[in-house]
């Protein structure tokens, strides 16, 4: 067994051993993945709303993707309007990808077709679209997300689905054309270069800590500090071995300096700053919908909000999907639409309207819509009714004949209801 064969497994092994912790204390079923069920309600249903996602080939029936081959994600999120009032606004917002360790490895994300590689401010109301490139680097199924990382609201996680890598993580190379024409493996480049310095340091900062634990320890050191001051404390041998640290310190920055700069004449800063994307157009929208009333049938599993939707276009609509936190509430007219391969565990049949003829052009209807699962306690999307802000949120389509989709973002207060209306 080669160092590289070894270290590996040496990480891969911490990974297990990491894994195996947390399964001792996270109740972890086999659709739970990795917790994205404890995230608040309010964060999953009412900040991003994810829609049309794709999670690679693999999410259309296809084949697990082979080490060093690329995986295309991709999706579109809606900026809720109403957004939480206790969750930081979108000002910095950075699209990554949620993933159990470095499976795959993000070689470029574009939003709305701009590459996004620093975060950046994006709009509520509006939408994005994203496009992953991920090479697949270790081996196995791994419970994949996209998600966006804003400031002061921490990771905002979309739906998870499993994606599979298959092949032997030693094949796995990274190899980057530098601007020098020079080509590198960035999984393997100066790792011996990297252990050093982390050796050097460590070894300095563990000796200087050494000779303060050794004459005489803390404790002691501290109360003859309180005493008697610091005076009697500093003998001759620590000013000289305060120079021989201070010195060196200097001397290893200053020669790693000089070093690098010879050897890298030519080095481009990490890049800063802020990338602006503008979000997608907005598409023109005949539907607008009003929620007047909603409640949670607690027994039932069962949100049931009435609302006005008016269609001022010129075909009929017809409801079809209530997408919230990723989970898809879909009708007969939503599965013509549905995509086979989302994630089964995510799909709830049950939504239905009292009134199930399409809105008219020029109509005004009041609507009452049930969305009907036991996905609402599964997914721990009902722990709302216990917050200081019971609302719900999320995505509302409807469709004409012709397939022409219409999103609209509602939201409203939700009451509870104990027993049955
Ligand atoms: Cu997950």
């Amino acid at each position: 067994m080669n160092t590289k064969k070894l270290f590996k497994g040496c990480v891969l092994g911490l990974y297990g051993v990491a894994t195996l912790a947390l399964a001792l204390v996270v109740d972890i079923s086999p659709v739970a993945a990795h917790g994205e069920r404890s995230q608040e309600p309010f964060l999953r249903m009412r900040s991003i709303q994810w829609y049309d996602m794709e999670w690679g080939e693999e999410s259309k029936g296809g084949h697990a993707t082979k080490v060093n081959d690329v995986a295309i994600m991709k999706g579109k999120f809606h900026l809720a309007e109403d957004w939480p009032r206790a969750v930081g606004k979108p000002h910095r917002a950075f699209f990554n990808i949620g993933s159990p360790s470095p499976v795959f490895v993000r070689l470029s994300v574009k939003l709305n077709d701009v590459p996004t590689f620093i975060a950046g401010p994006m709009e509520i109301g509006r939408d994005y679209e994203f496009v992953a490139r991920l090479k697949a680097r270790i081996p196995g199924r791994h419970h994949i997300h996209a998600m966006v990382n804003i400031k002061d609201a921490g990771p905002i996680a979309g739906p998870g689905s499993w994606m599979s890598i298959s092949g032997d993580w030693a094949d796995f190379t990274n190899p980057i054309k530098l601007l020098t024409g020079e080509t590198i493996d960035s999984e393997t480049w100066n790792h011996a270069n990297g252990v050093t310095w982390h050796i050097i340091w460590m070894t300095l900062g563990v000796i200087w800590i050494g000779i303060f634990v050794s004459r005489p320890m803390f404790l002691p050191r501290s109360r003859v500090l309180l005493a008697y001051g610091d005076e009697p404390m500093i003998d001759p041998m620590d000013t000289k071995l305060g120079w021989i640290f201070l010195i060196l310190t200097f001397g290893l920055v200053y020669f790693g300096y000089t070093y690098t700069e010879n050897k890298h004449p030519y080095t481009v800063p990490i890049q800063a700053g802020e990338t602006k994307v503008a979000p997608l157009p907005v598409k023109p929208n005949p539907i607008a919908i009003k929620v007047t009333n909603a409640n949670y049938d607690v027994p039932g599993r069962a949100l049931r909000v009435t609302m006005m939707i008016t269609n001022s276009g010129d075909e009929a609509v017809r409801i079809g999907e209530f997408t919230t936190a990723g989970v898809r509430f879909i009708n007969k007219v939503g599965l013509k639409y549905l995509d086979k391969y989302y994630p089964r565990e995510l799909v709830a049949t049950g939504l239905s309207t009292a009134n199930t003829t399409p809105i008219e052009p020029g109509e005004t209807r009041e609507v009452k819509m049930e969305a009907k699962d036991a996905l609402w306690e599964v997914q721990r999307l009902m722990a709302l009714m216990g917050d200081p802000e019971s609302r719900f949120g999320g995505l509302l389509m409807t469709w004409t004949d012709a397939g022409d989709r219409n999103i609209n973002s509602i939201a409203g207060p939700v009451i509870p209801v104990f027993t049955k209306l």
